[in-house]
């Protein structure tokens, strides 16, 4: 009895603090920033102790981060991985190492057994989502749309091009005019979407479909310091569903945009404590949920309930 007594009582005990390095792409977005601020609770709500590098968006400082993790030694690495491909090499190692790697909200074009798996959206999807919802609001009216990519490379700059193309198909009368990256940045948004305005002319351009919410906020500057009214004039569907997009609808100059949860690393974590505790495997990919808002989901409160989340 005093043998089952104590194995179960050690069975029970908590996980030892596992070290886990975080190789985060930067802050570019609202919707990063969260993503960061949530991955460090659910660390601390769990007892890990998180080591977090930012790359500033640069690829070759992910790469370093992640060696110098394993040089570290830690117990798991999780990876946003700003762009898809160039990333055998360092998730070679980390297998040699024996440290588990989580991919969080973008993909590799490595193969899978170079990491444990991978938590994220299915980022063709949201772009369908967009593309079909602009169908439904523009029936057969003739509309000419403008297209702010996310990051050159990255899978959902990749994917949500070819979810709104698919959204789109059939539907001759949507033509996407222009189409031009501004790498998820507000910043950049505005100073695209003033060059699409200067080249189109604004009379021309009946949507903008933003990547994300960041460079469509920045994108609706620009509209209205052309004289023209974004949400009316101007349609804007993007991705993300930070606060600023839902403040926008609430004003009338944004119309939709698809939720990607900052909580990747929830079930990043779930994962990795069924492996450390029990080696389960996990899948190769661990989809989140993906949800349509527009105008008529009330958006002000949408804003109040987001507002205090870290983005
Ligand atoms: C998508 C994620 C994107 C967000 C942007 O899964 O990688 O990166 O949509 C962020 O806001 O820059």
């Amino acid at each position: 009895t005093a043998a089952l007594f104590a194995s179960t009582a050690l069975a029970a005990l908590p996980a030892a603090a596992e070290t886990v390095g975080f190789a985060q792409i930067g802050s570019e977005s609202g919707w990063r920033a969260a993503e960061t601020t949530v991955t460090r609770q659910e660390a601390e709500k769990r007892g890990h102790d998180l080591k977090f590098a930012d790359a500033q968006q640069k690829q070759e400082n992910q790469i370093k981060a992640v060696k110098t993790f394993i040089a570290q030694g830690v117990d798991a690495i999780l990876l946003a991985p700003v762009v898809a491909t160039g990333w055998d090499q360092v998730l070679q190692e980390a297998k040699e190492a024996e440290i588990p790697v989580v991919l969080l909200d973008r993909q590799v074009d490595s193969s899978e057994d170079l990491y444990l798996t991978a938590v994220g959206s299915d980022l063709e999807h949201e772009g369908r989502v967009a593309g079909e919802w602009l169908v439904q609001q523009v029936g057969d009216r003739t509309c000419n749309v403008v297209e702010l990519q996310g990051t050159t490379g990255s899978s959902p700059a990749i994917k949500r091009k070819a979810g709104f193309e698919a959204g789109i198909a059939g539907h001759d009368n949507i033509t996407i005019t222009r189409s031009q990256t501004a790498d998820f940045t507000r910043t950049k948004g505005k100073e695209v979407m003033e060059s699409f305005l200067k080249a189109e002319g604004g009379d021309e351009i009946c949507a903008l479909y933003a990547h994300n919410d960041d460079m469509a906020v920045g994108a609706i500057q620009a509209i209205k310091e052309a004289g023209k009214k974004p949400g009316t004039d101007i349609l804007v569907v993007s991705i993300d569903a930070v606060p600023d997009i839902f403040q926008a609808m609430a004003a009338g100059e944004a119309n939709a945009t698809v939720e990607l949860t900052p909580n990747m690393a929830g079930p990043a974590f779930d994962a990795l404590e069924a492996y450390w505790k029990n080696g389960t495997v996990p899948p190769k990919f661990i989809q989140t949920e993906s949800k349509l808002y527009t105008q008529a989901d009330d958006p002000q409160a949408i804003y109040e309930s987001k507002k205090d989340l870290g983005y």
